[in-house]
């Protein structure tokens, strides 16, 4: 390396076809080369909030404040876990006063779309929407929700609504957990409306279900999608069938549709107790029979509220998702013993060989745990307590 014009590199010897010739570098200006200065770097500083701050930023709905509270409630972090557990106590009494509405539905049936229209035309109304989603799947990727992010674009430009994609939390339970505490989090800032969607798939429908006081399943005309297609469960779920893309040629078939749900509606069992399940027609993309279905949701609250089922939903939704966070930590705690790891796959290969009952391996296997929470209690023997005379 000679001539300072035609530097070829080191490895590409004397021949002459080599195009490239390095150039000098600006002395100083990286590292690495001699007389380089290690410039200062400035990191982006996130403010830093105490946890009064915290309070007073959700219940003033301020949004910075609400997302970095929802990162924590996200974060499986412990000292995040126990300070979101100390706001979502003291943010509490400021919950509950929502509508909390649950959407489902196959891919492709208009969620998405459906949400952008009915959660705009809410904002405009005066309230405040609140889009959160279900979605274990977007564990990796935060999949397609990012994508709906962009796609519910007159929603996401209203300021009274908030949009926040599926939390990955690794199992089921887990993004369950962590989207019903995001829920009470936007209650307390304000939120009256709060739409959470979920993917038309698996368990996912039944965990939205849970935390929500009215269910909706919308679906479409055609694609196999039609009574025989959905299956009972949903539809027993459902407060409310929403036949969408019910315009242009698809309107009639549609209006068939709906009257076919309507029928066999009468004959399923209700979710809800003092509510007739219907079907209803819209069309997200002309933004047609929104109102209707946000009519359709008042009635359903008066109704519920006057009779009871609405508070008596809730307290059992709450107490049955309190005990299966415990039948899950239970669960793991015991999946995860190692006498449990090793005894469970020779005992798998006995049950499913056909040479030990399951019921024989189950108490093995408890037993194995050598843990007094895991094996048969002892009948109790009978004593007699006798007062003091
Ligand atoms: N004609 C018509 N098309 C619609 C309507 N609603 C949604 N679409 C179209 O249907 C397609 C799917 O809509 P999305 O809102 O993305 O459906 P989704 O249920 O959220 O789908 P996933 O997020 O993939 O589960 C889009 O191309 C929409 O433009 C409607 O009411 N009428
Ligand atoms: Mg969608």
């Amino acid at each position: 390396m000679t001539d300072p014009g035609k530097r070829k590199p080191e490895w590409s010897g004397d021949s002459q076809a080599f195009a490239c010739a390095v150039m000098d570098g600006v002395p100083g200006g990286h590292d690495g080369m001699p007389g380089a200065q290690v410039r200062p770097r400035f990191p982006r500083r996130r403010p830093t909030f105490t946890e009064q701050q915290l309070l007073d930023g959700v219940t003033g709905a301020d949004r910075t404040v609400l997302g970095r509270v929802i990162s924590m409630i996200e974060s499986n972090a412990d000292h995040h876990m126990e300070l979101a557990q100390s706001l979502l106590r003291q943010l509490l009494p400021r919950t509950g006063r929502a509508v909390r509405i649950g959407i489902t539905g196959v891919p492709g049936a208009g969620k998405s779309t459906f949400i952008d229209a009915f959660g705009t035309m809410l904002c405009r109304k005066g309230h405040k929407v609140a889009v959160l989603a279900v979605d274990p799947s977007s564990t990796m990727t935060r999949g397609s929700i990012l994508g709906d992010k962009t796609r519910m674009e007159s929603l996401s430009r209203e300021a009274n609504a908030f949009i926040r994609p599926s939390p990955s939390g690794g199992t089921l339970g887990g993004v369950s957990r962590k989207t019903r505490e995001t829920m009470l989090v936007c209650e307390a800032a304000g939120f009256d409306v709060i739409l959470v969607e979920t993917v038309g798939v698996g368990q996912s429908e039944a965990t939205v279900r849970s935390m929500t006081d009215f269910f909706m399943l919308l679906t479409l005309t055609g694609a196999g999608d039609d009574l025989q297609g959905i299956k009972r469960g949903v539809m027993e779920n459902a407060d409310a069938i929403v036949i969408n893309k019910a315009d242009g040629d698809n309107r009639l078939k549609a209006e068939r549709l709906a009257n076919e749900f309507t029928h066999a509606l009468h004959y399923l069992r209700t979710p809800t107790a003092g509510w007739q399940p219907k079907a209803f027609l819209t069309s997200a993309l002309e933004k047609q029979g929104l109102e209707d279905i946000w009519q359709v949701i008042l009635r359903f609250r008066e109704i519920t509220e006057e009779n009871g089922e609405f508070e008596a939903r809730r307290s059992r939704q709450v107490t049955e998702w309190m005990m299966s966070m415990v039948l899950d930590q239970v669960q793991q705690r015991f999946l995860g013993l190692a006498s449990v790891k090793e005894k469970l796959p020779d005992l798998q290969a006995a049950v499913t060989a056909g040479k030990l009952p399951a019921t024989a391996a189950a108490r093995e296997l408890l037993q194995s745990a050598n843990c007094p929470l895991f094996t048969p209690k002892q009948p109790e023997k009978e004593t007699c307590h006798d007062s003091e005379s």
